[in-house]
């Protein structure tokens, strides 16, 4: 099996390498090839630099792409993807927020699903962040009666997806804004058809720097987001 993790950074200097040297660690003894694609929208932290860096180990799999024009998180990942190679890919955050601990399993269960999502929200899965977590949880809510879906972490952004059913989608659509993508992702695979199974998975804190993160844009993406897909069923 080959891999492809992809990464977006911004500000990440002081979690990144270690994050890929666990990545590395975990993923490796199970796949044929591994390859981990870094995409920064050019961070005032220098955390391009410390990749390059990395990058250059000897036996490295390390791409890094930096971004110097415009920034974003959908539009990083959908970069990152159309430049990963493996057959198999694999998207979480930078800073330990998803633990990559969890990739063997999401990638072995590609066998049988078409997406493996971390979520919160299944038995076995939780929030160090015990208010966002409820917050997560009622949002996740309101979006699973809107739009009628199955998901229980519409929100997660923690995915492992096979590469032909990824390209199958119109990632254009799909990969814009925030997190709001990872709704609209989710979403249109559901109508697919395509086989989707929710792994827990356990969110603790980012290990170093800040969140990018602003709650009220998002409340307000997101929610346009949702009303969107619900009115496009009607179409
Ligand atoms: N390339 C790129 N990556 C981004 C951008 N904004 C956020 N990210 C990455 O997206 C991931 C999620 O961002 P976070 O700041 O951790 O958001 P969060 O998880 O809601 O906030 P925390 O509670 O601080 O973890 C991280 O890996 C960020 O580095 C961006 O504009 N460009
Ligand atoms: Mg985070």
């Amino acid at each position: 099996m080959d891999v492809s993790v992809v990464l977006p950074t911004y500000n990440e200097r002081n979690n990144i390498i270690d994050l890929i040297d666990a990545i590395e660690a975990e993923a490796s003894p199970l796949v044929t090839h591994l390859q981990i694609v870094v995409v920064d929208d050019n961070s005032p932290d220098g955390t391009a630099d410390a990749v390059r860096q990395r990058a250059q180990k000897p036996g490295g799999c390390v791409d890094l792409y930096v971004r110097t024009e415009g920034r974003g998180l959908a539009s990083a990942i959908k970069y990152g993807l159309l430049r990963s190679q493996g057959d198999v890919v694999v998207v979480m955050d930078t800073d330990f927020n998803h633990d990559p601990k969890m990739i063997p399993q999401m990638i072995e269960l590609l066998k049988y699903y078409d997406i493996v999502i971390g979520s919160r929200f299944v038995m076995g899965g939780g929030m160090e962040e015990e208010l966002r977590y409820k917050f997560s949880f009622l949002y996740n809510l309101f979006i699973r009666v809107t739009i009628r879906t199955q998901v229980q972490d519409n929100l997660s952004g923690f995915f492992a997806m096979r590469r032909d059913k990824l390209m199958a989608l119109n990632l254009d659509y799909i990969f814009r804004g925030y997190g709001e993508y990872f709704i609209r992702l989710l979403y249109v695979a559901w109508r697919h058809h395509y086989k989707m199974l929710e792994v827990p998975v356990f969110y603790v804190l980012r290990r170093h720097g800040q969140s990018k993160s602003r709650f009220l844009n998002m409340l307000r993406d997101y929610t346009l987001c949702v009303l969107g897909l619900w009115l496009g069923r009607w179409k």
